[in-house]
């Protein structure tokens, strides 16, 4: 059964809200090497406005150069991204965009710019955590959905296993909006479905530990099998496990994800945007997300999203 229009509305609301608010609960922690769910809400409770970082700032530049474009258009998402860099630069990006916007600012080709970082490109998890607009867009057209992952991801990070890692993370994020949160989620399903998707290679070999560790819970296991790092190979499945661990409670997922340290504000941001499109905006404590740095205008981009 298809989901209602007002609850999928919600759903693109709670992919993008649900990036921005488990990226500024994560950000405090970045690189820590273990922290409690108490700690984060704390600190979060201090917090008068929750900050976010690169990842919800990229997104929004996802968000905005799908608006303008109807879909994906190379030359003006690299534009999108460089100029909102310039605009605002303290916001935590990872080494390699920074290099890449220049070079697309001197006039180099959208996807021939991340060809030139590191060898072939980086496979950072860059490109995962800011594809929710991807994957609430085209929830209901995966071969889309991967065109527009890969080539996003082309932009700075050209490495197989980053393309590889955004189509994955965005595929989580439409298999979520399209499931019905009512019913019992089926998570031996979902990761059969997100191993079909993927080709042979560490990636499934992932999912396939997801599916051992949700049986026998662990936490130095998660760390130690699926990872907490920046490479986008260890992280969107680590997001991916977050979520399914945890499937009926938004704070739940996003707290433990952030619990695992490693990369706290990404791995944050990438399990609130799947957690958020299963379960739609309202299930994003209002705590978090009425304190929200830019919620009207993130807000705005997935009621915009929602209406393409
Ligand atoms: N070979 C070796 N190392 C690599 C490679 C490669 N092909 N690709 C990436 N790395 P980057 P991001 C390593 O710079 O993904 C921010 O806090 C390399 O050490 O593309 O945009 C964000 O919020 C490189 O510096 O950045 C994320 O949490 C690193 O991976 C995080 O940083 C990151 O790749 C990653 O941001
Ligand atoms: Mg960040």
């Amino acid at each position: 059964m298809p989901i209602a229009p007002d609850f999928l509305k919600s759903k693109f609301l709670g992919a993008l809200v649900g990036t921005g608010v488990g990226d500024a609960l994560g950000a405090p922690f970045e690189g820590c090497f273990r922290v409690s769910s108490e700690e984060i809400e704390a600190v979060a409770d201090r917090q008068e406005v929750l900050t976010y970082t690169d990842d919800t700032h990229m997104m929004i530049g996802v968000a905005e150069s799908l608006l303008k474009n109807h879909g994906f258009d190379g030359e003006d998402m690299a534009h999108t991204f460089a100029r909102n860099f310039e605009l605002e630069p303290y916001r935590g990006y990872g080494p390699g965009p920074p290099h890449i916007f220049r070079l697309i600012r001197a006039g180099v080709a959208w996807d021939e710019a991340g060809q030139r970082l590191y060898r072939g490109g980086s496979y950072g998890n860059g490109s995962a955590m800011r594809v929710a607009p991807v994957g609430v867009l085209y929830h209901d057209n995966p071969a889309m959905l991967r065109e527009v992952a890969d080539k996003s991801s082309q932009i700075t990070h050209a490495h197989q296993l980053g393309k590889e890692g955004a189509a994955l993370q965005a595929y989580a994020i439409a298999l979520a909006t399209n499931l019905e949160p009512s019913s019992t989620l089926d998570r031996d399903d979902f990761l059969a479905r997100l191993n079909n998707f993927m080709p042979q290679g560490i990636y499934r070999e992932k999912l396939n530990k997801v599916q051992a560790l949700l049986s026998q819970p662990d936490r130095g296991k998660v760390i130690f099998e699926l990872g907490n790092g920046i490479e986008a190979f260890n992280s969107v499945p680590t997001a991916i496990y977050s979520f399914l661990s945890q499937p009926h409670s938004f704070a739940q997922a996003v707290l433990s994800a952030i619990s695992l340290g490693g990369d706290t504000d990404t791995i944050g941001a990438m399990t609130g945007a799947i957690s958020g499109a299963y379960l739609g905006f309202d299930a994003i404590p209002a705590k978090w997300r009425d304190k929200l740095e830019n919620r009207r205008y993130i807000t705005e981009l997935a009621e915009r999203l929602c209406n393409i």
